[in-house]
């Protein structure tokens, strides 16, 4: 209890799938405090810095309150009704597989579990998909073939006991912060720890690497089979091992073909790490993006697999393959069979006796016996017309779908389009015809699991809002609505959570893994009060590690080792598309940012989308820094700032994913991708499009604070919110006529008081508005890319700020810099000083000096870096 009386609540973070605990103290006033729970296991207390501002997010300025149709505001009734008749009509005229479900691995297990049901069961179609086919669908299907389940062997602790810990296709510092905390305090307990990070790009999780692996795009499957070669030629085999492992000849025989050259890393280098890892016996090998979302995606999951499976290194203490989930329940959803390949409990849709088994479990009308469409195809099917009522649920596919411009053509023209989601103002819910108001985290009640099969509570601190519901019983009702009463008739997740469990039961019958039904006569007391536990959870197996005993879930029991050849990406680089387009995340953003960009603190770290591009590169195309860039593929263009860098390789360039319509809109980046998949996982390649980029021929650059809206039309802008309100980058093709006028116009302000200075000869603009002494807005436009001092000016409207268009801080003030530090809002400049006059030589002292770092620990490689670039700038003595 606090001091107002109101309980703490444990629950876990929505973000990543580290699954952390959190604490939740609600002030009783719509806030809440938020804090790592010590006694959760993924985390002991640890956040990173979305975690740390989860009571930022949680305000209802931008919630949708009450069901949408048609664009007006509706009833529950009216909206469920139109859903439920839609559907069955559509069904009715057009068969089962003229509906279709897009889901999310964010959705709770409970949510999950209905959704599918409903769909493969009741409606009978499997055309049920799921945002974990762009993020984890690689894996599956490589677990699949190597183990006959997909399952994740280790656990956190194994990254902790590793002697070598090698992340590959994973930028851990900035998408699995703690994780990668938890490795860095273990190195440093234990400095003969070895990390080597495997990555064409230079990230900032290469600031504890001992190697960067820098290989050529797309080259893993070459790389892990020139490794597997030399654990025969080295003899690194585990003869015992390998006795319950079939497929070792014609996996080492594919690999012995192969030309570990194609990675472009020289000999010593590949000698170098090949030799690390035969010799340490405990490795862990963590994988995720760069590894799944490729066109041979699944070859590259058991290519690293089959070098674990060789050498006996898998299950064990500090060993194994580790797929990190992206999405807090992305474990969830493939459990319950999220995928429309998979039926539920890791039971096969292809198998008529587990298919028997859940539709006697059910006792549904109806069991779909064809596996449904794979999200591209999805999409393709909803553009050829053939899927005619889709109900999106928890994901913003017009946005982050590749040929994201079709994708959004899709959905506008498709017959009846439904999405759930907590706020109207997304890319997709704009398309919707009718858009029905989700409880949002810190309202919802369920069960995620994360990364290491830990299943965990996310538990209500906060009253649902306005007209919001749970997406379980917005399913729910639906499907009662659709006729179904009595299968639908829930009242509660653990209703949902014991059926489910009970399922399980018979998933274990059939000699599954996947096994919960200890848990399917929790009361709801116990449901209410349940420990995070990891799975399985029957009565004859808790938890655990899997694999180590070398027993398997293949019709043999044996693992599987594959013969898999390297094949470069699908799109080759060429005159026209010469540079490779490898896209991912930032560190302080969340996805689409419907939920981060509500905090200051996490906008204020990278506020603008951009792309990296080496110094080389950008000079051959007269590209200088900062400039605007137009990123060109055959399916669509971005438009992004330039940031000139030598952690792209020559002929690579890298841009972030979260920005959308309503942040940025000329610089959605998937519609640049081209929507090639993996052809065994249907796994897009997100990672490896080809584009052309060139200079925008922007004819003046603006930049802008208000503490209002703006009116935003340029042809480029990028709008992020700051603790006083906002700041937008603007870029135009064509001047104003008169930037008073226009500056009027974008900040709604016809009749403001305005300090106006333009040089006509310069083609410079400073314009600011104010009410008495207090700034309402400012405008600054050049001919060049503005040059003031942001992070300063971004905290000026509302103040008396009478020296605003000097651009700069006061000499008594100054600039903190552009945010490294979001916890305690410390900027480039602050950390400088502290290196550069203060003394500070480590990541610690900088901490001491200016609490940088110290909180959730989420920009200590920033920080790192920082103290590395001044080290390099000292003149040698
Ligand atoms: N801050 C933040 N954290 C997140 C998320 C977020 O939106 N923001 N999203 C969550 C989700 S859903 C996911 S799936 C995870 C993703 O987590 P990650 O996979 O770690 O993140 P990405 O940035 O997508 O990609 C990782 C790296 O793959 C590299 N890469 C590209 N091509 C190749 C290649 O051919 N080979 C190799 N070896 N590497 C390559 C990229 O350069 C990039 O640095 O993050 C989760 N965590
Ligand atoms: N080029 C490129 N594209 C990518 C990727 C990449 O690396 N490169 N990564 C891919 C990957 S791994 C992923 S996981 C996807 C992620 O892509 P998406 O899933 O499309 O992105 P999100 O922003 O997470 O979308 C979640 C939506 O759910 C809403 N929401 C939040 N809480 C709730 C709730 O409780 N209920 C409901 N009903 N809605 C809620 C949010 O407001 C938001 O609109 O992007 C993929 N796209
Ligand atoms: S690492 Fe960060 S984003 Fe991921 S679950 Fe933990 S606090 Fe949330
Ligand atoms: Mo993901």
């Amino acid at each position: 209890m606090d001091g107002a009386g109101m309980p703490e609540v444990r629950s876990t973070c929505p973000y990543c799938g580290v699954g952390c605990g959190v604490i939740l103290r609600p002030d009783g006033h719509g806030g809440m405090d938020v804090r790592g729970d010590p006694d959760h296991p993924a985390n002991l207390g640890r956040l990173c810095s979305k975690g740390s501002a989860l009571g930022e997010t949680i305000g209802l300025g931008e919630r949708l309150l009450t069901p949408r149709v048609m664009g007006q505001d509706s009833d529950w009734d009216s909206a469920l009704d139109l859903v439920a008749e839609k559907f069955r009509r559509t069904i009715a005229e057009h068969g089962p597989d003229s509906a279709a479900f897009y889901v999310s691995g964010q959705l709770l297990t409970e949510d999950y579990y209905v959704a599918n049901k409903l769909m493969k069961g009741f409606i009978g179609s499997a055309n049920i998909d799921t945002n974990s086919r762009l993020c984890m669908a690689s894996t599956v299907a490589g677990h699949k073939r190597a183990f006959g389940t997909d399952t994740v062997p280790g656990t956190y602790e194994d990254l902790e006991l590793a002697d070598l810990v090698v992340l590959t296709g994973s930028n851990l510092a900035w998408c699995h912060p703690v994780l990668f905390q938890r490795i860095v305090a273990a190195k440093k307990a234990r400095p003969a720890m070895k990390v080597v990070v495997i990555d064409p790009r230079r990230t900032s999780s290469c600031d504890i690497a001992d190697m960067h692996i820098a290989l050529k795009a797309g080259t893993d499957v070459a790389l892990f089979n020139g490794l597997l070669a030399s654990i025969y030629e080295q003899g690194g085999t585990d003869a015992a091992f390998l006795r319950n492992v079939e497929g070792f000849d014609g996996a080492l025989a594919a690999a012995s073909n192969d030309d570990p050259g194609v990675t472009g890393l020289s000999e010593a280098d590949l000698r170098a790490f090949y030799k690390l890892w035969i010799r340490t016996e405990k490795v862990v090998t963590v994988f995720s993006q760069g590894v799944n979302q490729s066109s041979s995606g699944t070859d590259k999951v058991n290519a690293i697999i089959n070098c674990h499976l060789a050498t006996g290194r898998i299950g064990k203490p500090g060993c194994g393959p580790f797929s990190v989930t992206g999405q807090p329940n992305a474990m969830g959803g493939r459990e319950v069979g999220g995928l429309a390949n998979m039926l539920a409990c890791h039971l096969d849709l292809e198998n008529a006796d587990h298919r028997n088994a859940v539709h006697d479990f059910w006792s549904s009308p109806t069991i779909a016996d064809q596996p449904g469409h794979k999200a591209v195809d999805m999409f393709e099917a909803v553009h050829a017309g053939r899927i005619k009522a889709l109900w999106i649920i928890h994901t913003n596919p017009a946005v982050t779908m590749p040929d994201a411009d079709r994708v959004r053509d899709a959905i506008a023209g498709c017959d009846f389009v439904v999405v759930s989601d907590i706020t109207a103002a997304t890319d997709t819910a704009r398309l919707a015809h009718v858009v029905l108001p989700a409880a949002a985290w810190g309202e919802k009640d369920g069960t995620v699991t994360n990364s290491d099969r830990t299943i965990s509570r996310q538990r209500p601190a906060l009253p649902v809002p306005g007209m919001a519901r749970p997406d379980w019983e917005i399913l729910a009702e639906v499907g009662r609505r659709m006729g179904w009463v009595s299968a639908f008739d829930y009242e509660s997740p653990a209703e949902i959570f014991r059926e489910y469990a009970a399922l399980s039961g018979i998933a274990g019958g059939f000699g599954k893994d996947f096994d919960i039904s200890a848990k399917a006569e929790l009361s709801d007391h116990d449901y209410a009060v349940m420990p995070p536990f990891r799975w399985p959870a029957s009565g004859t197996r808790q938890g655990g590690r899997f694999f180590a005993d070398g027993a398997f879930f293949t019709p043999s029991g044996m693992g599987r080792m594959l013969g898999v050849s390297w094949r470069p990406p699908v799109s080759r680089p060429d005159a026209d598309f010469p540079y490779r387009f490898n896209t991912g995340r930032i560190r302080d953003q969340w996805h689409t940012m419907t939920r981060t960009a509500l905090s200051p603190r996490l906008s204020a770290h990278l506020a603008e989308p951009f792309l990296e591009i080496h110094p080389e590169d950008a000079a051959a195309q007269g590209i200088a820094e900062a400039d605007l860039v137009e990123v060109r593929s055959v399916t669509g263009r971005s438009i992004l700032r330039a940031l000139l860098t030598d952690r792209v390789q020559r002929g690579d360039v890298f841009a972030p994913i979260h920005w959308t319509g309503e942040t940025a809109p000329s610089a959605r980046i998937d519609a640049v991708v081209a929507a090639v998949t993996d052809p065994v996982s249907g796994q897009p390649e997100s990672k490896a499009s080809v584009v052309a980029v060139a200079p925008f021929r922007a004819a003046w650059y603006g930049f802008a604070i208000s503490s209002d809206d703006m009116v935003l039309r340029s042809d480029y802008w990028a709008l992020a919110r700051t603790g006083t309100g906002w700041r937008a980058e603007l870029a135009g093709t064509e001047t104003p006529a008169d930037w008073e006028t226009e500056a009027r116009r974008l900040f709604a302000l016809p009749d403001a008081e305005a300090q106006v200075v333009v040089d006509t000869a310069r083609r410079t603009a400073r314009i600011a508005f104010h009410d008495g002494d207090r700034l309402l807005a400012a405008l600054f436009v050049s001919r060049q890319p503005v040059r003031v001092m942001r992070s300063h000016l971004a905290g000026l409207p509302g103040q008396d700020a009478p020296h605003v268009l000097t651009g700069r801080a006061p000499a008594d003030q100054p600039d903190p810099g552009p945010i490294v530090c979001s916890c305690f809002n410390v900027g480039v400049n602050q950390i400088l000083e502290a290196i550069e006059t203060g003394g500070a030589i480590s990541v610690d002292a900088v901490g001491t000096a200016l609490q940088a770092g110290t909180n959730c620990g989420s920009c200590r490689p920033e920080i790192a870096v920082l103290l590395e670039r001044t080290r390099a700038a000292e003149p040698a003595e």
